[in-house]
């Protein structure tokens, strides 16, 4: 039963990996047997990942490359396929969000959003598909939101992105599950990691908000996406296809405790 999810001999590239929850992935999939591939967007980040992973006893494979720079993320796949053959597990990880009310916010930054968060990932799994049909499979997953099912004041932009992200997963799925290629999302719920940190603080409203609205009663931390994201990477999930894996603590099966 261990066998169905090693990661034995697998090549995985989860991108924006120096910290929060790719790193956390990508330590996961190094555990079980992995070799881990990283990018982010400027070498001083690659740097810290570097050393992060070194520290944890990971040798990994970092690059500076922008996912929404379609010709760096092409001229990386080739170099990574040259180097380590197909990519056997690609995590569409790297993400943004710009916390501004929809009528304040201008049309390129919702656009600078939706390049991250979804074009980004069209792009990278563009580039990783063809090495994975030649291979005879592989696995693809986004990273998703609970803004793929749920709205909220100041996140226009990153919910009509990672709802859409969902329907790309379901589309990568639909059209290429054929090819023994696995397309699905993780759907974290409110993780600690820096993007969130601006919630967090102490005494802010959203903090307490998230605890009466999580069944769990506490913020995720990036270590409980390990274990979703090694079934979704492993031969485990060689039926599941198409679906988004929430990650929540239970958010969305719970109104919120009353006040
Ligand atoms: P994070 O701490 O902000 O890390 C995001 C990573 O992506 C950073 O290393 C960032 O580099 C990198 N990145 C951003 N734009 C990039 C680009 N154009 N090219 C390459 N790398 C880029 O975010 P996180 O909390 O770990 O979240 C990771 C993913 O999970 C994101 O897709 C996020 O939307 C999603 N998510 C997060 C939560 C949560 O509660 N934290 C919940 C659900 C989903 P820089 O430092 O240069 O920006
Ligand atoms: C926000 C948060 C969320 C989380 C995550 C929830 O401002 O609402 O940043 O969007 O990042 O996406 O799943």
């Amino acid at each position: 039963m261990q066998q169905l999810f090693t990661l034995q001999g697998k090549t995985a590239w989860i991108t924006g990996a120096s910290y929060g929850i790719g790193y956390s992935i990508a330590t996961a999939y190094a555990t079980a047997g992995a070799t881990i591939i990283f990018n982010d967007i400027t070498r001083e980040l690659v740097d810290k990942g570097l050393a992060s992973y070194a520290a944890a006893g990971i040798t990994a494979h970092g690059h500076v490359c922008d996912v929404t720079d379609e010709q760096q993320v092409t001229a990386l796949v080739t170099a990574l396929e040259r180097q380590h053959g197909a990519i056997d597990i690609l995590v569409n990880n790297a993400g943004i969000i710009r916390r501004v009310p929809m009528i304040d916010m201008p049309a390129d930054e919702f656009r600078k959003v939706i390049d991250v968060d979804l074009t980004a990932p069209f792009i990278v799994a563009k580039a990783v598909i063809p090495g994975m049909i030649r291979r005879g499979g592989g696995k693809i997953i986004n990273i998703c939101s609970m803004m793929s099912e749920l709205g909220r004041e100041t996140v226009s932009a990153y919910a009509a992105a990672k709802g859409g992200l969902k329907m790309l997963t379901r589309n990568i799925a639909s059209e290429y599950g054929a090819h023994n290629i696995q397309c699905n999302g993780i759907g974290p719920g409110y993780i600690a990691t820096p993007q969130t940190a601006p919630l967090r603080q102490p005494g802010h409203p959203f903090n307490d908000f998230i605890i009466a609205k999580t069944p769990a009663a506490r913020w995720g931390e990036p270590a409980d996406l390990q274990g979703p994201a090694i079934f979704l990477a492993s031969a485990a999930s060689d039926f599941v296809n198409g679906h988004v894996l929430y990650v929540d603590g239970g958010i969305l099966a719970y109104i919120g405790k009353q006040p």
